[in-house]
């Protein structure tokens, strides 16, 4: 038989652990992960190369019932990240009861005509015998081409995972050069990156009111030089985030250049500023920002108008 490519994307609920999966699948981070639900924010792609098959696997937002602009936003990715795969990943946490949000996953799942391959996730923290109701228990529910038990954080499933898919791409060459392992920008990661250690720093209301924008990034040799703010958008989350004399501030920039400089392999100057933007969840201007493909379709369309007046002057 020969090369097989194609696409997949894991969709499920907030927490149910798709981009630590993400991660798993590929071997590499290329998606934040933390304990706060709605971390993900837009598709990311995961590139998996192996002898026999290339499979690109997108992660996806959380599903949930949008109450702002950029939860808007977030619904549109999980809907481009679902056109044209090959097979749909469906995760869910196997450790917690069934809700209403499990049922808005399935709902979506069983509008998707080709295969569901159905993921019970974190089995490391689940009781054996709790395994084989459960997957009756789905059964009943939605049709499933295959249902794996998985636990995305020790790994455990995820081979045979990456094996089963192969078997529903079609045959064809691969999208990606082998060793690319992600489309993002690093300009992207390295915003999300920053928000990560954000995350991990601050509690309860905080992580759905952080974003993070870069001012600039300078790649020069031999250090690159970044600088990003943190917008929140209420008054006294800002002090929460710089902490006691600046020390929550400067324990997230620590840790984001040391992850930054492990991951592009060169030494980072990482410079962070803190601005409150009162509701910036229901502002374009904010949050079209957060959506990097449209950044880059944007710039590089001004670009062409640039080339075009430079032909039109040459024709003058
Ligand atoms: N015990 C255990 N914890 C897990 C597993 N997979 C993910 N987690 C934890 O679950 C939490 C959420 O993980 P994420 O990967 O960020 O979940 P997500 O589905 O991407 O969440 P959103 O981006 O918010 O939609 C984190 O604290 C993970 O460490 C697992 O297999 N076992
Ligand atoms: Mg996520």
């Amino acid at each position: 038989m020969g090369f097989k490519s194609g696409f997949a994307a894991i969709l499920g609920q907030a927490n149910a652990g798709k981009s630590t999966l993400l991660n798993a699948l590929v071997g590499e981070k290329v998606a934040i992960v933390s304990s706060h639900p709605q971390t993900t924010r837009n598709r990311i792609l995961g590139i998996v190369t192996r002898p026999e098959a290339q499979i690109v696997i997108s992660d996806t937002p959380g599903l949930h019932k949008p109450d702002s602009l950029l939860g808007r936003q977030m619904l549109e990715e999980i809907e481009q990240a679902l056109d044209g795969i090959h097979a749909l990943l469906l995760i869910v946490d196997a450790t917690r009861k069934f809700s209403t949000g499990d049922q808005r996953a399935l709902d979506r799942a069983g509008q998707f005509r080709g295969p569901r391959i159905l993921l019970l996730n974190k089995i490391d923290r689940l009781r054996k015998d709790a395994l084989l109701p459960l997957i009756d228990d789905y059964r009943k529910r939605l049709e499933f081409a295959e249902i794996i038990p998985i636990s995305a954080l020790t790994g455990d499933g995820v081979e045979l995972l990456l094996r089963t898919l192969e078997n529903y791409l079609p045959e064809g060459p691969p999208y990606y050069p082998e060793d690319q392992y992600t489309d993002q920008p690093e300009r992207f990661l390295a915003a999300e990156i920053v928000r990560e250690k954000v995350l991990a720093h601050t509690r309860q209301e905080l992580p759905q009111a952080v974003a993070v924008l870069l001012d600039r990034f300078e790649e020069g040799d031999p250090i690159t030089r970044i600088h990003a703010t943190i917008y929140v958008d209420r008054d006294g989350q800002k002090g929460i985030v710089i902490g006691r004399a600046g020390a929550t501030l400067k324990a997230i920039g620590t840790e984001a250049r040391t992850e930054l400089e492990r991951m592009f392999g060169r030494k980072i100057f990482l410079d962070l500023f803190v601005k409150v933007r009162l509701d910036w969840r229901d502002q374009a201007a904010i949050v079209r920002q957060l959506d990097w493909r449209r950044e880059m379709e944007a710039t590089s369309s001004q670009g062409d108008d640039e080339d075009a007046h430079a032909e039109n002057g040459g024709a003058a």
